[in-house]
């Protein structure tokens, strides 16, 4: 079928929740993609930072292979032969004492809310059902009733309600604000992304996560940080809290925790946190599969084997330079940490970051905007220097080409 026969399909039989760009993906490698009319792109995107390893990695897929051929899964009515070992090396590879692992970025998001909430009852002392978590405003942590209870986005929230009570908003990269509300003694946790992704990867101030988890823990706070989108490598260390030698007290992990080939998430927390969650209390049917733990295992060993936190920390920095570079009007800001970064767009005559994205397709690039002004880029971290500045040039033609 072509390109044009499939979008229709999926516009008949699926629901209109998304609107992607209009190319048809059929096959991937590394940094690349291929359309159904074989037409190669780089990929800009890597699913939002999912594919950090690259697209089909042959290590990552071969893991899923073997354990796909011998057992998929038992559900955690019964132990299988591959959570234990996988559970072992996350902790050990994080450095927390437990991990629970679970399947999407939203449950992870989920379960660590649940934690925060059991450990103020339980350990703090917060009386039932007057817990609160701060989190920030232009979050995103998901899709659920609950998550979107948490957000600001009139489009992720909007018509959904009744929404969860227990959240407290404040703006991100404030230290007065959240000074104001860890007065709170009801206040259990605060739930934040080291650079928000969707607000149009907005990076705060040095220091701003180091000085929250010093305020959280002059409170006897939680800070939880969402590092599924800037955790494994994406933003030039393992994870981005790393940059300012902040250790969460629960972190979550998602996206690239497969290497995108596989919903496969996670938290992590110690045991004084982890351990007051008990038998029954939470858990999924496809949380801690055997090919998850497999696929999990084989990704992140990638990560170390190649070096791919140096590489976006590397690759990163030669990416802003070459895009702050470009002389076009229409390059209002360029932002990012490692290979998690944003350019803000100016329209001009009358074209705007969706038609640069359109532009930079043709010409080889996929990359989608965010926030209509904001181009994300996020290549796989696996790409070279070479093909990073092949793709550079794409890119430099592309937003040219409307001067
Ligand atoms: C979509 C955005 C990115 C996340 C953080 C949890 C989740 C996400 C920090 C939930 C998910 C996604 C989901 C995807 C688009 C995407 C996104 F633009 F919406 F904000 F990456 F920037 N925490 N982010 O970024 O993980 O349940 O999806 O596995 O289409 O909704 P999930």
């Amino acid at each position: 079928m072509t390109s044009q026969e499939l979008m229709k399909l999926e516009d008949q039989y699926g629901a209109h929740n998304y609107h992607p760009l209009p190319v048809v993906l059929s096959r991937g490698e590394g940094p690349f993609m291929w359309d159904v009319e074989g037409k190669k792109y780089f990929d800009f995107l890597s699913a939002y930072s999912a594919v950090n390893q690259g697209h089909c990695h042959p290590k990552i897929v071969g893991a899923m292979y073997e354990q796909a051929k011998t057992l998929t899964l038992t559900s955690r009515a019964f132990y299988n032969d591959a959570l234990g070992p996988y559970e072992k090396y996350m902790t050990e590879y994080f450095g927390f004492d437990k991990v629970l692992p679970m399947n999407t970025g939203a449950e992870a998001d989920e379960t660590a809310l649940k934690l925060c909430r059991k450990w103020a009852y339980e350990k703090k002392g917060i009386a039932a059902n007057e817990a609160k978590i701060i989190v920030c405003a232009e979050n995103f942590h998901g899709r659920t009733i609950t998550i979107i209870s948490m957000s600001t986005d009139p489009d992720a929230r909007g018509g959904f309600g009744p929404y969860t009570p227990g959240f407290v908003t404040i703006p991100y990269n404030d230290l007065d604000a959240l000074a104001k509300e860890l007065e709170d003694p009801n206040v259990a946790g605060f739930l934040v992304e080291p650079i928000q992704g969707e607000a149009g990867v907005f990076v705060p101030d040095e220091g701003y996560l180091k000085k929250a988890y010093e305020m959280c823990k002059a409170k006897n706070v939680l800070f939880i940080a969402d590092e599924v989108q800037t955790g494994i490598a994406r933003t030039g260390k393992l994870l981005a809290c790393d940059h300012e030698g902040v250790k969460p007290d629960i972190l979550i992990l998602g996206k690239a925790l497969s290497g995108g080939v596989f919903p496969v998430s996670a938290v992590l927390a110690n045991d004084d946190i982890m351990l007051t969650i008990k038998p029954g209390q939470h858990g999924s049917t496809f949380g801690g599969n055997p090919i998850a733990a497999k696929v999990a295992v084989a990704a992140l060993e990638v990560v170390k084997d190649e070096k791919l936190a140096e590489r976006a920390e590397y690759l990163g920095k030669i990416f802003r330079d070459e895009m702050k570079s470009i002389d076009s009007p229409m390059i209002e800001l360029v932002r990012g940490k490692g290979l998690l970064n944003a350019v803000v767009i100016k329209p001009a005559n009358g074209k705007e970051a969706m038609d640069v994205c359109l532009e930079m397709a043709k010409n080889g690039v996929l990359a989608k905007p965010t926030h209509e002004h904001i181009i994300r880029f996020a290549p796989p971290l696996v790409i070279s220097e070479e093909q990073l500045m092949e793709a550079v040039a794409i890119i430099k033609k592309s937003i040219l080409a409307f001067a």
